[in-house]
C-alpha cells in the first residue's frame, strides 16, 4: 500500500518514522509513505496557496489551483489510488471503514489548512471525505496520520502475531477483555485466577464474558448491531437479573 500525503507541512509525517508498526511496515516495504508539499504546485513567485474567501469573512481558504495540480500529480503517479480528503465534514472513520481503505492499492490523503479548501476541489478531485471524529483540528495532518496508522496495521503481515488484529477491540465488535502481565500481585491487586489456570477453554470463556460485560458497561451502543452468541446473551441476562433483583429489593 502506498500512502501519498498532500500537505503544507510534510515534516510532520516524520513522526510516523520514529517507531512502531508503521515504521516497521515501511522498512519491510509493506507500505510506503510519500509526502507532497502543496506549495511546490503554487505558480507565483511568492508560492501562494491561500486567498480571501468570496463573500467575505475572516480567515483564508486554500486556493484551488495548487491543490488541484498536486492532486493531479499524485493521481498520475498512482492511478489506482483512492483519493481521500480529511475534513470535519467527512464520514466518520471506524474499524470497518479502515478495513475498506486497507483494500485499496494506494491512498492519496489530502490535508487541509487555514479555514478550509475551495469547494470545487472537494467536488471534482476527491473520491471520499473522511473525518476521524467530531472535533476540529487546525489541519488535516493529524487526521491523515491517524488513517495511516490504523490502515497500516490491517495490511497482512504488519502485526507480528497474525491473530492479534482479529482480537482487537472492534474487530469482534466488542471491546477487548482486560489484560494482565506479571507480577501476579501488584499493590494488593491480583490477577484473576482463571488466567493462571492453564485451562484454555475456561480462559476463552472468561475473556468473552469480560468483553461482553465491559462493552455493555462502557459502550452499550456497540452491542446493538453486533452478532452475539447464545453464551453472550446468557451473560447479559444474568446481569439483567442481578440488576432487577437489586431494584426489586430497594423498591418501595
Ligand atoms: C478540511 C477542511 C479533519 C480540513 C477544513 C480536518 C478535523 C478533522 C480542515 C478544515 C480538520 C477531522 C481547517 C476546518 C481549520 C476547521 C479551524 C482541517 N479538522 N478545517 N478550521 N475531524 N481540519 O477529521
Amino acid at each position: 500500500m502506498n500512502f501519498t500525503v498532500l500537505t503544507l507541512f510534510p515534516e510532520m509525517f516524520s513522526a510516523l518514522q520514529v517507531g512502531g508498526i508503521v515504521k516497521r511496515s515501511v522498512e519491510s516495504h509493506r507500505i510506503s509513505i510519500e509526502t507532497i508539499d502543496i506549495r511546490d504546485f503554487a505558480s507565483d513567485r511568492h508560492r501562494t496557496v491561500d486567498d480571501r474567501p468570496y463573500g467575505g469573512g475572516c480567515g483564508m481558504v486554500m486556493k484551488p489551483e495548487p491543490m488541484a495540480e498536486a492532486i493531479r500529480h499524485a493521481q498520475g503517479k498512482y492511478p489506482e489510488a483512492h483519493t481521500v480528503l480529511l475534513t470535519p465534514q467527512g464520514s466518520l472513520l471506524d474499524h470497518a471503514l479502515a478495513r475498506e481503505l486497507a483494500g485499496f492499492a494506494g491512498l492519496i490523503l489530502i490535508c487541509g489548512r487555514y479555514e478550509g479548501i475551495d469547494e470545487r476541489v472537494c467536488q471534482d478531485f476527491v473520491d471520499e471525505e473522511l473525518s476521524i471524529g467530531d472535533y476540529v483540528l487546525t489541519g488535516g495532518e493529524l487526521a491523515g496520520m491517524v488513517v495511516i496508522d490504523t490502515v497500516s496495521r490491517l495490511i497482512p503481515g504488519a502485526l507480528g502475531n497474525e491473530q492479534s488484529a482479529d482480537e482487537d477491540s472492534f474487530s469482534t465488535g466488542l471491546l477487548k477483555h482486560p489484560q494482565y502481565t506479571r507480577p501476579r500481585s501488584f499493590e494488593e491487586a491480583q490477577v484473576p485466577d482463571v488466567l493462571l489456570s492453564g485451562n484454555h477453554e475456561a480462559i476463552r470463556q472468561w475473556r468473552r464474558k469480560a468483553s461482553v460485560i465491559r462493552t455493555f458497561l462502557k459502550r452499550p451502543d456497540l452491542l446493538l448491531d453486533q452478532p452475539l452468541t447464545s453464551e453472550d446473551v446468557k451473560y447479559l441476562k444474568r446481569l439483567h437479573q442481578d440488576i432487577e433483583a437489586i431494584i426489586e429489593k430497594h423498591s418501595p
